[in-house]
């Protein structure tokens, strides 16, 4: 035993500065120090050399000197210790106990098998914990797992379990500026106060913050962000060239918790940084110029991630200018990355934002198809396609996008927002991992087949996985609604395993954000929460656009109920009521065709209003009033209903959060009352906008004679 290398509380071994979690102005959210009692109560060997291994050593050491543990670092032999988190190439294991453990988890999972870069293995031998990985990374993911599990961990019946992320990268894009937009302000659909990285046009310097988030999101399983808008301005192009160190700051803290930094870059960079006067994706000059750029980001950040794109979209420059297809401008940048290992993000959000609203023959939902699909199988295998979940965009409920299914020779991700831009802004509680859940177990090839999960995993994880735009801010509670950490949360644990049940990961980050030791009436505050956030998504769905049809939002800001608001705008999100009916026709036979972009058996589904799911049915047809749902009623007592048991349901969540007033921590209570007061009132303000104007629309009155204006 080398005793130099042994830690005990009195000399806990920091590797880094505390975090600002521990200050009371920054939340902790799912990782009050409270969640690492049972860890912080033991025994703790750490085995293992590296940049993350020393994380680990940092995590448990704090642990320890808070609840009394002891800690530590390898080699220290026959020590007695109640869990071990070691490298297995670390040399011999360090002792017999751990050996033994190795041994029965091994056999009882099989054949060895290897645990990649982040996987581990979890297994018990008499009294001792084993977490065993192959590298650095798996040994901090074990470590939050461990964290996750409390007390479940120590379990002598506990069977051995292996972990690996089912994708290699699980990624949140930000949407912030380095510049204050004009319109759109710091952060872009951003509803958590300014950026933590970025403020009034240069980096906040306030890297503890940054580092702190880097520990959340490591611990939901994030190991990806990309630091700035898709949208990029001159402020922002700059990031790839002169401002590059200060996103070289920002990957310098997160690399302790195994996150890599992705650069949001501008297709016209070469225009715009290089001076030339094309960025056409077949000009030797320009292909020199991105190898140069790429080659100066690696230098400087030699595990930098990649490029995040979004070309041709809502005014960014692309290859479309020069007459070329996205995947030249993918290949463009995706051969200036391949000699470093960099991936390219290319955004399939391509369609005409200049619309007029009198053409019913264009059809939004149709465009990523129609654009991408020729391409299927000219992109380098280091490109990857990132797919809203929808074919139009984020909104509360939409059929999947048909390209998910469409492209078996390109890499896919699905994109979510974790941004809550259509669900209520972190103004109101929409859990989003039911939707999450929905769209990842939806069978593009009919019940039974391949799965979106399946799909963006991909063979062996060779598949874009899961990417997300951010809900965080620098906000005291990180996310503005301090509910709304959940949907972060959940999307780190989707990313890491896209087959989790979502109600179970909510319960998950309940146990880890409410701790119940820490809990005066733990099981009272975790079922009330399950009885406001289970539904929410659904709930918003009921008070807000009705059965699929999408954006009656007020335009601009996307905020509370406009159900014109859109109707003659040039973006191309229209509903069509009028006195008749209500919805879009996008069959194969009268409408735009959109439905036939499905394999044959949705295809099928939706064509006609009678096989159509009634939440999509005015997304795929145009029907009448009267026309009757699966569930018996019609579309216009439907919108009324839903409308009424919406709001219903939000002054039901409100009175449920009151009766947790005084169990848990005021500053959270108090902020989440407020938003439930807003919600209501917006929840009213949705309902007797849609109802009214259906009402007058169609002039059919409620068969229950509730008002209506
Ligand atoms: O939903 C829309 C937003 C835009 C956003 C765009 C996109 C970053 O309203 O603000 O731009 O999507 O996904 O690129």
């Amino acid at each position: 035993m080398n005793a130099d290398r042994s830690v005990d509380v009195e000399h806990p071994v920091f590797v880094g500065e505390p975090t600002q979690t521990h200050e009371p102005r920054v939340h902790a959210a799912w990782l009050p120090p409270e969640a690492f009692r049972s860890l912080g109560a033991r025994r703790v060997l750490v085995h293992g050399e590296g940049l993350l291994v020393d994380t680990v050593l940092d995590e448990v050491s704090r642990a320890c000197a808070r609840y009394g543990g002891r800690v530590w670092h390898s080699p220290s032999w026959n020590v007695d210790v109640d869990l071990v988190l070691a490298l297995r190439a670390a040399g011999e294991l360090p002792n017999p106990a751990v050996e033994a453990a190795r041994s029965a988890g091994e056999a009882a999972l099989g054949d060895g098998e290897p645990l990649g870069d982040e996987g581990f293995l979890l297994a018990r031998d008499g009294d001792v914990t084993v977490v065993l990985a192959d590298a650095p990374g798996g040994l901090l993911y074990g470590l939050f797992h461990v964290v996750r599990l409390c007390a479940a961990a120590f379990d002598p019946t506990r069977p051995p379990e292996r972990h690996r992320p089912a994708s290699r990268r699980r990624m949140l894009n930000h949407w912030d500026n380095v510049a204050v937009h004009p319109v759109m302000g710091q952060v872009e659909r951003g509803y958590a106060g300014g950026s933590i990285f970025w403020r009034d046009g240069c980096a906040r310097g306030d890297l503890a913050r940054v580092r702190a988030y880097g520990r959340l999101l490591a611990a939901s399983g994030v190991n990806a962000i990309s630091v700035n808008n898709v949208n990029v301005a001159r402020t922002e192009a700059l990031l790839l060239t002169d401002r590059l160190g200060d996103v070289a700051d920002i990957a310098d803290v997160l690399r302790p918790y195994g996150i890599r930094v992705h650069l949001s870059v501008s297709f016209a960079a070469p225009v715009l940084l290089g001076g030339l006067p094309t960025a056409d994706p077949h000009d030797e000059a320009v292909r020199d110029w991105w190898a140069a750029a790429t080659r100066r980001v690696y230098d400087r950040i030699g595990d930098f991630g990649g490029y995040l794109v979004k070309a041709d979209s809502e005014g960014q420059p692309g290859p479309f200018t020069y007459g070329r297809d996205h995947a030249d401008g993918a290949n463009l940048l995706a051969e200036a990355l391949a000699p470093h290992g960099g991936v390219v993000h290319w955004r399939a959000f391509v369609y005409d934002h200049h619309q007029d609203w009198r053409d019913r023959s264009t059809d939004r939902a149709r465009a990523a198809y129609d654009h991408f699909t020729p391409l299927d199988g000219k992109f380098r295998t280091n490109v990857v396609l990132q797919v809203k979940y929808g074919p139009v965009d984020f909104q509360t409920r939409e059929p999947v996008s048909p390209v998910l299914a469409a492209m078996p020779a390109t890499r896919v991700a699905l994109e979510v927002q974790v941004t809550q831009e259509y669900t209520g802004q972190q103004r109101h509680i929409c859990h989003l991992g039911p939707w999450w859940g929905e769209v990842l177990r939806f069978a593009p090839w009919g019940p039974g087949g391949r799965t979106i999960a399946e799909m963006a995993v991909g063979e062996a994880g060779s598949g874009g996985g899961l990417v997300a735009v951010a809900n965080t801010g620098d906000d005291p509670f990180w996310t503005g609604h301090p509910l709304a950490q959940a949907n972060l949360y959940t999307f780190g644990r989707l990313a890491w395993d896209p087959r989790l049940d979502p109600t179970a990961v909510l319960d998950e980050w309940m146990t880890l954000t409410f701790p119940p030791s820490a809990t005066a009436e733990p099981e009272l505050v975790r079922r009330t929460l399950h009885e406001i956030m289970d539904d929410s998504w659904r709930t918003y769905e009921r008070y807000t656009a009705p059965l699929g049809v999408g954006f009656m939002v007020h335009p601009g800001d996307h905020y509370g109920p406009d159900v014109d608001g859109y109707e003659y705008s040039r973006w191309g999100t229209y509903h069509f009521a009028d006195r008749d009916g209500v919805g879009v026709d996008r069959s194969r036979a009268s409408g735009t065709g959109f439905a036939g972009q499905y394999p044959p058996y949705w295809a099928q589904v939706y064509e006609s209003p009678r096989t159509c799911p009634d939440e999509l049915l005015l997304f795929f047809h145009h029907v009448p009033y009267s026309h009757v749902l699966h569930n018996g009623s019609t579309v216009i007592q439907h919108i009324y209903d839903t409308h009424f048991a919406g709001v219903e349901e939000t002054e039901t969540m409100r009175r449920r959060w009151r009766t947790l007033n005084g169990m848990i921590d005021p500053t959270v209570y108090e902020r989440v009352a407020e938003r439930l007061d807003e919600q209501v009132r917006c929840a009213t303000e949705w309902r007797d906008q849609v109802n009214t104007y259906f009402f007058r629309k169609s002039g059919v009155p409620d068969a229950r004679g509730r008002r209506i204006y």
